[in-house]
């Protein structure tokens, strides 16, 4: 995207002159340790160097104005700093609105609002975080441009989980918010989502690359079925609480978990809570299996990664299922699983760099056969977190 297209479009949209600031927040792709971060577990993701732009110019009334270059069916959304209550007209104006709501609620005083142009490369529901980037670039302009230079990203990033749980209604962890928000490039981040203690772990594998398929389905119910995950892993917790003094499922090692997890009686909240403890297991081996440079146990994880998301947490679906099918059956590839939210959305897969070609005209064909859609192959860098251009 050129930086100077986008500011014509904003003097198209909202006139000239004035003090016009460009910034950027990317998307992620999680490499592995999904639905652990709303369980105190660990999560390795990576920003990408696709993402979006926003320009935007501080106004000298309390007006928000709002305007996406992606989405230009709802033109130019108009609204106040007195106006921030979600609604479902209000589409993905309420990111940004969530995050001046959010603000306002820590105590920041906001006087003055914006015109704001936002245009982005991340496909469209496709698992990998548009939201977030969306939460977290917002963040980052309210801070500049109001001189908050306490605030720091990782407290952009807690506000847009702030913003996405109490403002959008989705119980989200912290994951792809931190992602944005702390990206490095050429890095994927190792994050203890109980203490926020992080490490960047280099994506070292010079033989291979990380391909993003895009399902290009969406199920419907997805923010339904997450909050409902959600609260099965914490009635389970409440469950083993009671014999052990633990906070989190992420506290628990699979030794653990195998003596205590008959006391949970209900079945499938059974397999939810080892889901949980296992993939912050497999997450921890994984990072260590990565230092090491054996990316083939780094792969093999992550295939046992999707099994477990499929048959224990059941966010897969039929559609991806058969997209890790294929990927599975090329031989140069390490390893493949869904990623993100679930229900729909990407997989990601380390592919060796010889074998992308036949990675994606198996994976591309089988799916057109089997689905009758045809997939798209994102080969992507690791990139920088969010930042004023
Ligand atoms: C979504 C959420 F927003 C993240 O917090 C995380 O839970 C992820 O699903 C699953 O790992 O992207």
């Amino acid at each position: 995207m050129d930086k100077n297209v986008l500011l014509q479009q904003f003097e198209e949209k909202f006139g000239e002159g004035g003090d016009i600031r460009t910034y950027f927040a990317p998307g992620r792709v999680n490499l592995i340790g999904e639905h652990t971060d709303y369980n105190g577990g660990h999560v390795f993701p990576c920003a990408l160097t696709l993402g979006i732009f926003g320009i935007a110019r501080k106004r000298e009334d309390n007006k928000l104005r709002l305007y996406s270059a992606n989405l230009t069916d709802l033109g130019i959304v108009e609204t106040s700093l007195d106006d921030l209550v979600p609604s479902d007209a209000a589409g993905w104006t309420n990111y940004p609105k969530g995050m001046f709501w959010t603000f306002a609620r820590r105590g920041y005083k906001i006087e003055k609002g914006m015109d704001l142009l936002i245009c982005g490369d991340i496909p469209n529901g496709s698992g990998l975080s548009s939201s977030a980037a969306l939460e977290v670039l917002t963040g980052l302009i309210i801070k500049d441009m109001n001189g908050f230079d306490e605030v720091t990203m990782v407290d952009i990033a807690l506000f847009g989980q702030y913003s996405e749980n109490n403002y959008n209604g989705v119980n989200s962890g912290i994951m792809d918010q931190f992602a944005s928000a702390m990206g490095k490039k050429d890095n994927a981040i190792f994050l203890d989502t109980n203490t926020l203690e992080y490490e960047y772990a280099p994506i070292d594998m010079p033989d291979a690359k990380i391909v993003i398929t895009n399902s290009k389905v969406k199920h419907s119910l997805v923010d339904s079925a997450y909050n409902q995950r959600r609260e099965q892993c914490e009635a389970a917790l409440r469950i083993l609480q009671k014999n052990m003094d633990i906070m989190t499922l992420g506290d628990l090692s699979i030794a653990e978990f195998e003596e205590h997890k008959d006391e949970i009686k209900d079945l499938v909240m059974q397999r939810r809570a080892k889901h949980a403890v296992y993939e912050n297991q497999r997450t921890i081996q994984a990072v260590a299996a990565l230092k090491k440079g054996d990316i083939a146990e780094f792969g093999e994880l992550m295939n046992q990664s999707h099994v477990s998301l499929r048959d224990d947490y059941e966010v897969s679906c039929g559609e991806v299922d058969a997209l890790v099918d294929l990927a599975t059956s090329v031989s140069g590839v390490y390893g493949s699983r869904i990623t993100g939210g679930g229900f729909g959305g990407c997989t990601v897969s380390i592919v060796k760099n010889e074998a992308v070609d036949e990675f994606k005209e198996v994976v591309g064909k089988g799916y057109q056969e089997q689905i009758g859609i045809e997939a798209e192959f994102y080969v992507v860098d690791s990139g920088d977190g969010a930042k004023k251009l």
